[in-house]
């Protein structure tokens, strides 16, 4: 079976799986032939290895091996699995599933996106400033399917305690520095929930907004995003990039698919394969989207991104996901207080962690030097700076 981009018939969820087995094969075999993948290593100036440094601005794409221990992961899978169950049973309810309230209805920005199982909700439409320009198969899911399921949760720093503690993590953290120098900044923060055979698919997409254009443009203006899987990604339910597509320029996605007969299995891509406790580093302008999850196994990503200070400040952001809908939310330009105010939630963190895991070196974020003592994790900083802080967050 050949399947097609936006085409009318759908295969169902099986069809779907057995079709792209082929696919995944192929992928998983060009993924292993490249040379971006292995355990996080510094040099002794404190820096990413240069080696590490040299893979990921040649593919726009890096997995650091083992980068969270087991105990961390059972902590954010019980985490973000509270914060699933909290989830209100459909798009339109304000209680859980067991009849609770249901997490973030006091919440700023809503923490729950839902979508139709195994849906592509942005391909093909102008949510997100159009850039998801084509539309991934949607197979029909089973019959027992639920009518809606959490595609996107945001707001980890605030719904899970663990999420807070993992974005202070010091290994995490120098690389940012690494790439984005020491005086990086916060981008946003959402956890991708593929549960099997009903996550979504993600279009392929290039994810920066603002700095196409611009005089200074290079392949690193738009940041990356970092995942922290808590699950083992595969071909099927796993993240896919085309690697090198960040250093091109805007691709135009479209006329590869139509040059590849319509079809969404773009054939140079490929899937970033992970154990549980793997972290990948994904540049924000490489070609990048996942497919319907048809398969037996969930993945867990949680994402979260960092940019260069140059690249955000003075510039009006554009690109955000609110109220449960993603779109355009023009705002003024960043100003060197909103980045300040965005930036505390990494210093809170860092302190965060500091008081869960005391033998660990916490990172010296460079933005805070001297003001630690003044963003300490506690009840003042929960509610002044943790407290609906993605009302902050830095999208360009
Ligand atoms: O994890 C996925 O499936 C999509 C991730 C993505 O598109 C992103 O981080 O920009």
């Amino acid at each position: 079976m050949t399947i097609q981009s936006g085409t009318a018939t759908a295969p169902t969820r099986a069809e779907h799986a057995l079709a792209m087995a082929d696919y995944l094969a192929d992928g998983e075999r060009r993924a292993r032939e490249i040379d971006n993948r292995g355990p996080v290593r510094f040099g002794p100036d404190g820096r990413l290895h240069d080696e590490i440094l040299d893979a990921y601005w040649e593919y726009g794409c890096y997995v650091f091996e083992g980068v969270i221990g087991p105990a961390e992961i059972d902590d954010l899978r019980a985490g973000v699995g509270e914060m699933i169950e909290r989830a209100p049973v459909d798009r339109s309810a304000d209680v859980d599933a067991r009849g609770r309230r249901a997490l973030g209805r006091d919440y700023g920005v809503e923490p729950y996106l839902f979508i139709k199982p195994l849906s592509d909700p942005w391909g093909g439409t102008d949510a997100l400033a159009g850039r998801h320009p084509t539309q991934m198969t949607q197979p029909t899911p089973d019959a027992d399917a639920p009518g809606d399921v959490v595609y996107l949760m945001f707001g980890m720093c605030q719904a899970v305690p663990a999420a807070l503690r993992l974005y202070g993590h010091p290994d995490l953290l120098a690389i940012a520095a690494s790439v984005n120098g020491p005086d990086f900044v916060p981008y946003n923060d959402a956890i991708f929930v593929k549960q099997p055979g009903l996550g979504g698919s993600v279009a392929w997409h290039q994810d920066g907004v603002t700095h196409w254009d611009s005089p200074d443009w290079d392949e690193g203006i738009h940041g990356f995003n970092f995942q922290v899987q808590l699950y083992p990604t595969t071909a099927a339910n796993g993240l896919w990039v085309v690697p090198g597509t960040h250093k091109v320029g805007r691709v135009d996605i479209k006329a590869r698919v139509a040059d590849n007969g319509g079809s969404d299995l773009l054939p140079d891509a490929v899937p970033l394969l992970c154990q549980p406790g793997d972290v990948t580093m994904t540049n924000r302008q490489v070609v990048h989207g996942s497919y319907a999850n048809t398969s037996p196994d969930p993945r867990i990503s949680v994402t979260f991104g960092f940019h260069r200070r140059s690249s955000v400040l003075g510039v009006q952001g554009r690109l955000t996901v609110k109220d449960g809908d993603a779109g355009w939310a023009p705002a003024a330009a960043y100003d060197e207080q909103r980045i300040f105010d965005r930036s505390a939630v990494i210093a809170v963190a860092i302190d965060a962690r500091r008081q869960s895991y005391p033998e660990e070196a916490p990172y010296h974020y460079q933005p805070f030097a001297g003001l630690e003592d003044d963003f300490r994790f506690g009840p003042d900083t929960i509610e002044q700076v943790i407290r609906d802080y993605n009302l902050n967050d830095l999208a360009i």
